[in-house]
């Protein structure tokens, strides 16, 4: 029998893992922002989260973990590749990202999108009880609100969409343009990171649709559709937690030594994604390396670059180029046993990479365009010595909050370099003053507010904090 809930969350992938233990094979919940931030709502509500379980073919069946229902759904094959792949992840990312790649429209991909889709809204329909709330997560199910209404028009429904929401001119080249804009009308509140991206989605909808609107609420057959900005955060306190554990702190001075105790440590972590500008930052250390305005060994780089969507074209790319740049600068600036950049094309576990931040005097996160940027956030609350530096994008969304980084356009290479240059020799009284104002910021402005705004807007009952 279905478990109907007053609560559910819906989103490309379930908030677990399968792991294998000695006991046999077994769900564990993944480390993440938005579960910890949904965990009490969902567990006060005995919410249900609808999703895919990764591997493909025949889903598992419901099951229960920690207090939260899990409700999966299937993927064949084919599906991840057109749905996710190609869709998702080559059509609309690089479309909602500037176009910083070219996005690829293919008509068999828009058609598994749809029918993806309708599949997770009707996974949601059958789960969600009479008058229920759901809140429909990322670009990947843009058409869920709408599908979902049709079938349920009880239900009060959220949308958030954690990337950038691009302008009308660009939205324009999308095939599917007027279903995607129609099934995000089909929620009540349209989430986003930033203003910017909110006041995009309303110009569109009078733009393409004639809809109506004031502020930031649009008029869609008679009833009102609320666009706003969310931006999403961090477990502040879990963060800063793990930056004064003992192992950790061990961990960070082992990492500087192994380094070759140099007097500057830069630091990047990235998905190795084309959005994030990680060719650009190491162009700018090249090209410091090579004016003499650094040198190595007293300062290296480390680039930690999470392998990424390996199977879509666009990213195998983009791993030859970054492979390329850094075999160079090696290869100019490095000696035996020396390198000038420590490439780490893999993933850490948190602990690790709390190490990392704290082992780094200044952290580069430039992204071309980024909907917000958590490791930018995740550095800064990991400095609890108050020390470090950020060199941040304009272009992520976390630019409009920690604004005591050092800011720069990632398009102009000599705004970088200064900016870096500006991080290595700030002084130390400085870097602090300014760690402690954005640290300020982040700790009122943690992943739970994030949760609760969205929700309070949506008109859901405040959930106790675990
Ligand atoms: P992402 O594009 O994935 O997120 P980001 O916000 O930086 O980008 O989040 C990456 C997360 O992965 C961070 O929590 C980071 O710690 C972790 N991570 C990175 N490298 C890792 C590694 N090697 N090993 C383990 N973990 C690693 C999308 C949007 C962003 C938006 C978020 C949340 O593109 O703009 O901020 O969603 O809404």
């Amino acid at each position: 029998m279905t478990v109907r809930s007053s609560f559910v969350v819906v989103a490309n992938r379930l908030p677990v893992d399968e792991v294998t233990t000695p006991e046999g094979r077994q769900w564990r919940r993944s480390p993440g922002g938005l579960v910890t931030a949904l965990h009490p709502v969902l567990a006060q509500h005995q919410g249900t989260w609808v999703g895919w379980a990764g591997g493909v073919g025949a889903a598992p069946e419901p099951f229960d973990l920690e207090g939260i229902r899990l409700h999966p759904v299937p993927l064949s094959a084919e599906e991840l590749e057109r749905y996710y792949e190609g869709q998702s992840n080559a059509t609309i990312w690089p479309l909602y990202h500037d176009a910083v790649e070219t996005p690829v429209y293919k008509r068999r991909w828009r058609e598994a999108y749809r029918l993806v889709n309708a599949r997770f809204a009707e996974a949601a329909a059958e789960v969600a009880a009479e008058g229920a709330t759901v809140w429909v997560q990322d670009y990947q199910l843009q058409l869920v609100p709408a599908m979902l209404r049709e079938l349920r028009p009880d239900l009060r429904i959220g949308f958030f969409l954690h990337i950038p929401f691009p302008p009308i001119e660009l939205f324009m080249q999308m095939p599917l343009r007027a279903e995607v804009l129609r099934g995000l009308l089909g929620a009540d509140l349209v989430g986003f990171q930033q203003r910017l991206a909110a006041q995009n989605f309303v110009r569109l909808a009078r733009h393409l649709l004639g809809l109506r609107y004031e502020g930031q609420m649009i008029q869609v057959d008679g009833r009102q559709v609320k666009a706003g900005a969310f931006p999403i955060s961090i477990d502040v306190a879990e963060m800063e937690r793990m930056a004064l554990d003992p192992n950790v702190q061990a961990r960070a001075k082992q990492i500087r030594t192994e380094l070759g105790d140099p007097k500057t440590v830069i630091l990047g972590v990235d998905r190795l994604d084309y959005t994030k500008g990680i060719e650009l930052r190491l162009k700018a250390f090249r090209e410091l390396l090579a004016d003499g305005k650094l040198t190595v060994p007293e300062a290296v780089m480390v680039q930690v670059a999470t392998p990424s969507r390996e199977r879509v074209e666009h990213y195998q790319a983009l791993r030859v180029k970054v492979e390329r740049e850094v075999g160079r600068i090696n290869g100019e600036f490095g000696r035996v046993g020396v390198p000038a950049v420590h490439y780490l094309h893999q993933s850490y576990s948190r602990s690790e990479l709390a190490a990392l931040y704290c082992a780094a005097d200044v952290m580069m996160v430039t992204p071309l365009r980024d909907g917000m940027n958590l490791v930018a956030k995740e550095y800064v609350a990991t400095r609890a010595d108050s020390g470090g530096a950020l060199v941040l994008s304009e272009f992520a969304g976390a630019a409009t909050e920690l604004r005591q980084a050092f800011l720069c356009n990632p398009h102009d290479p000599d705004g970088v370099k200064d900016a870096l240059l500006r991080a290595v020799h700030v002084d130390k009284g400085e870097a602090r003053r300014r760690m402690r104002i954005m640290q300020r910021h982040l700790r009122t402005h943690d992943v739970g507010h994030w949760a609760r705004s969205f929700l309070n807007e949506l008109g859901v009952p405040e959930a106790e904090d675990e």
